[in-house]
């Protein structure tokens, strides 16, 4: 094995997973962070920031139905969604397959990495093109800051709670999030992996517990993180995402899904015994 044509994404000083690559297509050191695209041998285009791996066109369907149709499938009637980060593009193509939004908008932090993925991830960027797309760069926790009950589903998009995104983690982002949405509203967040990361996890529900009725973690398998085994924070002010879901609307919708149906979504918010007992106390769902 030649080292040099490998990447591997280390977990602290106990895991690396490693990716065969062909070559860079892209490397450029923001403002914020060191992006990079690979030309991998397995997964095609992969999207690394900071040397953490983001997403790649050949899995990243997985992660963008999850984070996009449960929360638009549980709310009745999602007209005007927020995407904060999400700057391959990958959540704001699957929340526009939904004939009753009216709006999207997409606040993303850094504009090299919107550059990068329009360049080098065809597929997963083709939903910045769309109409309805509002894109803005700018910090999402101080554009949320500014807003009241205007949005009916928003989405975090994020990176891990380090570098720019550490601040989507915390509290005063998530009352700013509270107050932005609408009476009904819920928000998603990439949550983290139940396996390696469940402190993070426990402080995330403790925050949303206080402020919304509806609170827990649903699961679903990422082919390219460490770990594998990983999550989404679903927090809701009214709809419970299995009582309040309609199945009919996921057929009705006319939506080519490659991951998600009616039973992963309900199945998804299963949870494994290590995880319940931990959290017992603090989900609501
Ligand atoms: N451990 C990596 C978590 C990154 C999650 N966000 C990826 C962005 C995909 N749109």
């Amino acid at each position: 094995m030649n080292e040099k044509d490998w990447f591997f994404e280390k977990y602290e000083d106990i895991l690396a997973l490693g990716f065969k690559f062909k070559k860079v297509l892209f490397h450029k050191k923001s403002k914020f962070q060191t992006v990079k695209i690979l030309e991998t041998e397995g997964y095609g285009p992969m999207l690394i920031n900071d040397d953490i791996v983001m997403t790649t066109e050949r899995d990243e369907f997985i992660y963008h139905e999850m984070i996009s149709h449960v929360p638009l499938f549980t709310h009745p009637n999602p007209e005007n969604v927020l995407i904060i980060g999400g700057g391959d593009g990958g959540t704001a193509r699957e929340v526009l397959k939904h004939k009753c939004v009216k709006k999207c908008t997409m606040i993303e932090i850094d504009s090299v990495v919107v550059e990068a993925c329009r360049k080098h991830l065809k597929v997963t960027s083709q939903g910045l093109n769309h109409p309805l797309l509002d894109l803005k760069f700018e910090d999402g926790a101080a554009y949320v800051s500014r807003q009241e009950s205007i949005f009916d589903v928003i989405i975090v998009d994020s990176s891990d709670p380090i570098g720019p995104s550490a601040v989507l983690f915390g509290d005063e982002f998530y009352q700013n999030v509270h107050r932005a949405l609408k009476e009904g509203g819920i928000v998603v967040a990439q949550g983290e992996s139940s396996f390696y990361e469940m402190e993070i996890q426990k402080r995330l529900l403790k925050t949303v517990h206080n402020l919304f009725s509806k609170v827990g973690f649903y699961n679903y398998d990422n082919l390219t993180y460490s770990s594998g085994c990983w999550s989404f924070l679903f927090a809701s002010k009214k709809y419970h995402p299995i009582k309040d879901f309609k199945e009919g609307r996921v057929n009705q919708s006319g939506i080519e899904f490659r991951y998600y149906n009616e039973e992963i979504h309900r199945a998804s918010f299963c949870q494994p015994q290590f995880v319940k007992k931990v959290f017992e106390s603090l989900w609501t769902l």
